[in-house]
This record gives structure tokens, C-alpha cells and sequence, in this order.
């Protein structure tokens, strides 16, 4: 699932120059997209690696790729613009890059906020198994992450669980509990091109691996009010989830890609004493989604 950059296409990135990106709503501009591709596909090797990254995403079992971006990253600098329109290039390889976030930028920070709750995205905590936005009618395809710096005290390990396989190991009854539209989960409002509220909701609905979602947050057996038989079958899919779970440290100028059709994922807790960390040098993690281009079939 780690996919690295051939040295020669390596080489051609480090000397591109990609413009600066353009939006269209909250989608990146089909104009950048097509300049970006145009240029992209001219490097050495670069659409063999492209379709290793895809294959990674969608084939059966699989789920998610961190492409390992560390040199270039390096070479370039993480604050250097052109590092960041690389990696938009090659994340709209995959689907189209958006920000449901309508005053953010396209790319969003995850620092290490010490006084937030620890369980959330820049707390300092567990964050438990989840696929972002699970309230929103059409979650984004892939959420992905690019590494600027690991914890220097060394924790924050990512967490990813496939979870169509973590559902198959559960009785017929509890599948049958998760199917029923008895879950909600967090507030939803002010969000682009991720569909409506969806409140309550089914974990479940029925679709094959790599179609449906399996909506599902663990944060939501300690943040929501579930019947009891219903949080019971919550619980058996989060430990289901941890129990199928891969580790990984994402090091400098690592991006994770995971297909949210596939793959929920997560974060152990960061190692103690972040006080004393001064924040430039904290985790920091960048953070954009992806929405499958229409009619696209390789999400399935
Ligand atoms: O901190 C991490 O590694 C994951 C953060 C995350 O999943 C999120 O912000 O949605
Ligand atoms: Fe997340």
C-alpha cells in the first residue's frame, strides 16, 4: 500500500511548475484539472504511477495508498505552493479535489489543538474509526491526508480498517440492527457538494464493497443517545474494525489516500506532553476530499 515515486519522475516533479489552482464552487476548476493532467502526464513514468495508485484504491481488499512524496517534499519545501498544486495534480488523478468547507481553503490544517476535545480531528486523543462527514447524504469519495510533520514525541499513528470485511464477521442479527435506519451522529450545516443532513441513519445499506458506504463513526457509541440493542451492534463493529486494523506512521511528505467506499480510518492518541511542544513544531497534517467523477465506475 506504499507506493514510491520513481527517481526519474521524481526528478521531472522537482522541475515543474504547476500555476496556481483555480475553483469552481467548491470543486477545483475543470481548467486546472485538464493544465494540471496535461502537464502531469508529460513527466517520465508518471502515468504508470498514477494507475498503481488507483489500482491501490479500488481493487477488491484494498482501500487506501500513502504515496510516499518525501523527497520532493524536501526538495520543494511543504510551504512552497508548488508542492501543494503537485499534490492537487496528483490527488485529481484520482477524483476531483473539493473543500465542503465554503470559507476554507481547498487544503485544510490539522494541528495539535491541546485544549480541544481530544477525540476530534486536532485534539490530541484517540480518534476512533470513522469516515468523515458520515451525516452528509454523499460523504466524499477518498478523504486524504498529507504528512508536513509527524509528532516529534512520536505518536499519532494512523489507524485504517477495511470495513466491508469488519461487517462480514458480524452475527445476521447485528447486521440486520445495523441496517435499520437508527443511528445519528454530530451537526451538520453549512457543508458543500456532500448531499443533505442525513439524520438518522443506517450503518448499513446493503450495497457491495466499494459501491455504498459502510456510515459509520465510533465516535458516535460516546457522542450519541443509541438504543441499546443498536449501540450493542455499534460496538461489535468497532471492535470488529480494531481487531482488523493496520498501523502506520505517516512520515514527512507521506500522503494517505483513503476510498471511503472501502476504508474507514483513524488516529492513536498523540504522545503525552504536547504542552511543551512549541506549535510550529507539532503534527501537522493537510487534509482534502475527493468526489468520483460522474459516471466513473473505478469507485466500484
Ligand atoms: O489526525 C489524524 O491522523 C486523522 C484526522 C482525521 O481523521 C480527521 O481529521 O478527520
Ligand atoms: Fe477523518
Amino acid at each position: 500500500m506504499f507506493i514510491d515515486i520513481p527517481s526519474e519522475l521524481e526528478a521531472a516533479l522537482t522541475d515543474l511548475s504547476l500555476p496556481p489552482w483555480e475553483l469552481n464552487g467548491p470543486f477545483l476548476a475543470h481548467s486546472t484539472m485538464e493544465r494540471y493532467r496535461t502537464e502531469l502526464t508529460a513527466s517520465p513514468r508518471f502515468e504508470e504511477t498514477a494507475a498503481t495508485m488507483r489500482h491501490s484504491l479500488t481493487r477488491e481488499g484494498g482501500g487506501y495508498a500513502v504515496l510516499r512524496l518525501g523527497n520532493l517534499a524536501k526538495a520543494l519545501g511543504t510551504d512552497d505552493d508548488r508542492f501543494l498544486q503537485l499534490v492537487t495534480g496528483i490527488a485529481a488523478e484520482m477524483a476531483i479535489p473539493f473543500s465542503p468547507f465554503p470559507r476554507w481553503p481547498l487544503w485544510k490544517d490539522i494541528g495539535v489543538k491541546i485544549d480541544k476535545d481530544p477525540g476530534k480531528s486536532s485534539g490530541t486523543g484517540y480518534n476512533a474509526f470513522h469516515m468523515d462527514m458520515v451525516n452528509g447524504t454523499l460523504p466524499p469519495d477518498y478523504t486524504t491526508l498529507l504528512c508536513v510533520r509527524p509528532d516529534p514525541l512520536g505518536g499519532g499513528t494512523s489507524i485504517l480498517s477495511d470495513a466491508h470485511a469488519a461487517v462480514a464477521r458480524l452475527s445476521e442479527d447485528s447486521r440486520a440492527l445495523l441496517a435499520e435506519s437508527a443511528y445519528h451522529y454530530g451537526t451538520f450545516f453549512d457543508l458543500f457538494g456532500v448531499g443533505e443532513e442525513y439524520k438518522p441513519f443506517p450503518i448499513l445499506d446493503g450495497s457491495d464493497p466499494g459501491e455504498g458506504f459502510v456510515r459509520f463513526t465510533a465516535k458516535m457509541l460516546e457522542k450519541s443517545q443509541l438504543g441499546p440493542a443498536y449501540a450493542d451492534a455499534a460496538r461489535e463493529l468497532a471492535e470488529e474494525l480494531v481487531r482488523g486494523q493496520v498501523t502506520l506512521m505517516l512520515q514527512p511528505g507521506d500522503y494517505l489516500i483513503v476510498n471511503q467506499r472501502r476504508f474507514l480510518h483513524g488516529r492513536e492518541a498523540l504522545h503525552s506532553g504536547q504542552e511543551a511542544v512549541p506549535v510550529s513544531d507539532r503534527r501537522l497534517l493537510l487534509q482534502l476530499f475527493l468526489r468520483t467523477r460522474a459516471g466513473d465506475g473505478s469507485a466500484a
